[in-house]
């Protein structure tokens, strides 16, 4: 076009002024003739037949002929289409691909005095304050590189602070394009604001200038939240509550109803300044949901920043006790769905602890006192310290802190979650055990520093304290355990766990079975069920009431029994027979004996299993995808590995599913969806899986008519021994070796041996005693990747009963020679497990 126009110029230019108005009729007239030398040439070319119509008429009369009309109507609706199409675009499409991304902040304004007016929202005083703060928050992302995408700022709470000053909470909106989303991330936010502060910081303090409101760069705290946490505040769609405790050890009482009306609510403590808010829950009763639909989440803050969540609350509970903030305020977020759920409770303002003090300890090793976490019984917050001085009368004597679930262990590179500890100039690390520990400090005089570790409340701890002879620290019979224990010497080489760590166990021959000797016979051959002496001295008066201990069942009436495996044994062994009841598990009926064809070798020496074999193996699905293995324990409860579900993503029951009665992967006969998923709270990835036991709530049981297709398989009772004559196998879809990473679609099985647990601590030396080891010293039968979580099964002499002794949980490799795999040793677990399915 652009250059037919220039040649056109090019022409009129050539021609002389007074031939201007000829010269354009001449233009219209070349202009028609060309149109109608056009019209001729396709009317000749379609219609050779018709008569020509001149001008106009003619033009018209092309126009409107019934295949031009076709052309004509075909173009317009094209661009009608095309128009509608681009406004669709520009006002739904467009604006749909954006999004709003919300964040909640706090800093601390200093040098600036709190007036009570500040607490009203309505206030001028208020409105003129939060205006100022809005300004300059804006400011500094409008001068940002988020420019484009910063929204708006909203002051929500001014509060007085601990430190001085006016503690600001806010919320902040910004509006991204879908794509650009995860380049908003909570770091970069904050970065922002302080980068701003960095930039102005005067006199080597921690408060910088903006527009001339002093900021405290330390205070400032951004994090991303649910839109749905925005809206409910700010709109005002839902209750928000403000209370205060004006006055120290003033109990404020806190009741939430949710009769039938469902509850989501928020309640905003705010205590004296200079002083901590302290939450007292008597009862929650809820439905337990793992989070999903009701929950208790306490923050310390005033908005609910993730950074600041001191807990969680999703079980119900009935039982009291106490959450401390590091402020002076504190958020309360409640969810409860329809139903007769409700929250009771108080608040108060507490004075900061000083936890500091001077102990003499005397010369007696008996104990002396007592040392307790700050604010005890209360749970510990993210921030605290304390220092004990203490003093022995001798420089020979040390002092010994006893603790009932608690253990100091040198730290390594890892950080510290659970306590921060400085003994003298040794930084040790603590963590919450479920058994007794003694830490012996060799110095008549050492200082012993405590400091709060975590991100959220944890356990509070206690610790007697005593003296201790540091060149003998146990009486002359006993055992120095690595625990910190003292044990008899007769106890040592026992089989059994007294020192709590097995370090009495180590080092130990087999025992001999010394059936005619005048020493008693070792007592893991006492009523272990298997004959081992010739004339069956071992197992004569099994069922005799004895003392109790870790070896010896213990009937439903607290009395306790020498046989070792009267649990569900089809012999009534406790006078009052509760050793026969809840037995309906561990009995599979297989339908059909197809598989177990020794050809095809599968997983790490497997072979493909029956139908109705293993009727408690469950498949794990997260995400549609196997992930994790299980075991029925009952009609709604399944059992399995806290690895499976430890990190984040993997702890919300909703992506699960858990596949029962199963051989051949997508053929569950019953599908369920999980409830919620209860990791035992002692599991530590980080201390080689210790505690590696989960249990799912279904949220519905399967249906009776599946059995003997699904069937629990029994629990061992604490007291249960496997003994030579157990036959023990390990089951799964786990892959088949660890370099063929190809998933089995038919359910392998393996006969595996359980080890000594001596002989499982000299190939894995982060073993603990809530560990097993089990395999083949060839190594090709064993669990890998995938079988996690599932169940090593061992049936009872003479086709008796199967049991859940072991859950896969680790190993090195797989199928590698004289490297067993490791399972978490159920019986460990029983008085757990039954505390949270019955
Ligand atoms: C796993 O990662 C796994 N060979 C399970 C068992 C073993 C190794 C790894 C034992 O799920």
């Amino acid at each position: 076009m652009g250059s037919q126009h220039e040649e056109n110029e090019k022409t009129s230019s050539n021609d002389d002024a007074p031939q201007q108005d000829a010269a354009s009729i001449a233009d219209v007239s070349v202009e028609v003739s060309t149109v109608d030398h056009m019209l001729q040439k396709l009317r000749r070319k379609f219609r050779k037949t018709r008569r020509k119509p001149k001008g106009l008429k003619r033009l018209l009369a092309y126009l409107l002929n019934i295949p031009h009309i076709a052309v004509i109507t075909t173009a317009v609706v094209f661009v009608v289409v095309v128009i509608i199409w681009s406004l669709l675009w520009v006002f739904i499409f467009r604006r749909e691909s954006n999004t709003g991304v919300y964040f909640a902040g706090m800093f601390r304004v200093a040098q600036v005095e709190f007036i009570p007016e500040y607490r009203q929202a309505e206030s001028h005083e208020f409105a003129s304050m939060a205006n100022k703060i809005q300004h300059v928050v804006s400011n500094v992302y409008k001068m940002s590189s988020l420019s484009k995408l910063y929204k708006q700022t909203v002051i929500s709470d001014l509060s007085n602070n601990n430190k001085g000053g006016v503690l600001v909470h806010f919320w902040m909106v910004f509006v991204v394009p879908r794509l650009k989303r995860p380049a908003m991330c909570d770091e970069c936010i904050g970065a922002i604001f302080r980068d701003s502060v960095h930039t102005s910081l005067r006199n080597r303090s921690s408060v910088g200038y903006l527009l001339g409101l002093p900021v405290d760069i330390d205070s400032i705290l951004i994090n991303s939240v649910q839109r749905s946490d925005y809206t409910s505040s700010v709109t005002g769609s839902q209750c928000v509550d403000k209370l205060y405790a004006n006055l120290p050890g003033a109990r404020v009482p806190l009741n939430v109803f949710s009769s039938w009306g469902g509850v989501s609510c928020q309640m905003k403590l705010t205590g004296v300044p200079g002083f901590l808010i302290r939450l007292t829950i008597t009862s929650f009763h809820i439905e337990p949901s793992d989070c999903v639909n009701d929950a208790l989440v306490v923050y310390d803050a005033l908005l609910p920043m993730r950074g600041r969540i001191l807990h969680r609350l999703c079980e119900p509970t009935s039982s009291s006790f106490s959450i401390v903030t590091t402020s002076n305020v504190m958020l309360l977020s409640f969810r409860m769905t329809n139903g007769n759920k409700s929250f009771r409770g108080h608040f108060e303002a507490i004075a900061e602890e000083i936890c500091m003090s001077q102990i003499e300890t005397r010369l007696e090793p008996e104990i002396t006192g007592q040392i307790y976490s700050p604010f005890y019984p209360s749970m510990l917050p993210p921030q605290c310290s304390c220092t004990w001085k203490f003093k022995t009368p001798k420089s020979a004597l040390g002092v010994a802190l006893h603790f009932q679930n608690y253990v100091l262990k040198p730290k390594d590179l890892k950080g510290c979650d659970s306590g921060w500890w400085k003994v003298n100039e040794m930084i040790f690390c603590g963590s919450y055990v479920g058994h007794r520990t003694v830490f012996r400090i060799a110095d008549h005089s050492p200082d012993v520093e405590f400091r709060c570790s975590s991100r959220n409340s944890v356990q509070p701890f206690q610790a007697s304290y005593s003296s201790y002879n540091v060149s003998q620290p146990c009486p002359e019979s006993h055992f120095l355990c690595n625990s910190g224990l003292c044990v008899e010497k007769s106890r040592r080489c026992d089989g059994l766990d007294d020192c709590q760590d097995e370090s009495d166990e180590v080092l130990c021959s087999r025992p001999t079975k010394n059936c005619g000797g005048n020493r008693p016979l070792h007592p893991l051959f006492v009523c272990n069920g298997e004959t081992d002496c010739h004339d069956g001295r071992d197992e004569v008066n099994c069922t005799q009431e004895t003392t109790c201990s870790a070896i010896r069942y213990q009937c439903r009436s607290g009395s306790c029994i020498l046989k070792k495996n009267a649990k569900c044994d089809d012999v009534p062994d406790c006078q009052d027979h509760s050793d026969e009841v809840d037995c309906a598990c561990g009995r599979p009926s297989p339908l059909k004996r197809v598989g177990s064809s020794k050809v095809t070798e599968r997983i790490v020496g497997g072979v493909n299993s029956g139908e109705g074999k293993w009727p408690w193996q469950v498949s794990l699905h997260f995400a549609g995808s196997l992930y994790c293995g299980a075991s029925v324990l009952s009609s709604d409860w399944l059992i399995s590995a806290a690895h499976c579900f430890s990190k984040e993503r993997f702890s919300d029951p909703r992506y699960w599913s858990a596949h029962l009665g199963m051989l051949t992967q997508g053929s569950a006969k019953y599908v369920a969806e999980i409830q919620r998923i209860v990791v035992h709270e002692y599991y530590n990835a980080y201390n080689a899986f210790d505690y590696d036991i989960a249990l799912l709530q279904l949220k519905k049981s399967w249906p009776p008519s599946l059995s003997p297709l699904v069937q629990p398989v029994c629990l061992p009772s604490s007291s249960h021994t496997v003994t030579e004559s157990h036959r023990c196998w390990v089951t799964g879809w786990g892959y088949r070796s660890e370099d063929n990473k190809v998933l089995p679609s038919v359910l392998q099985e393996a006969e595996v041996s359980i080890l000594s647990q001596n002989d499982c601590k000299k190939i894995h030396s982060l073993v603990s005693p809530r560990m097993l080891c089990a395999g083949v010293p060839s190594g090709e039968r064993d669990a890998c990747n995938g079988d996690s979580g599932g169940p090593l099964s061992c049936q009872a002499p003479g086709g008796g009963r199967w049991f859940l002794i072991g859950i896969v949980s680790w190993g090195v490799g797989c199928g590698r020679e004289n490297l067993p795999g490791v399972y978490t040793r159920v019986n460990k677990f029983t008085s757990w497990i039954y505390s949270h399915i019955s």
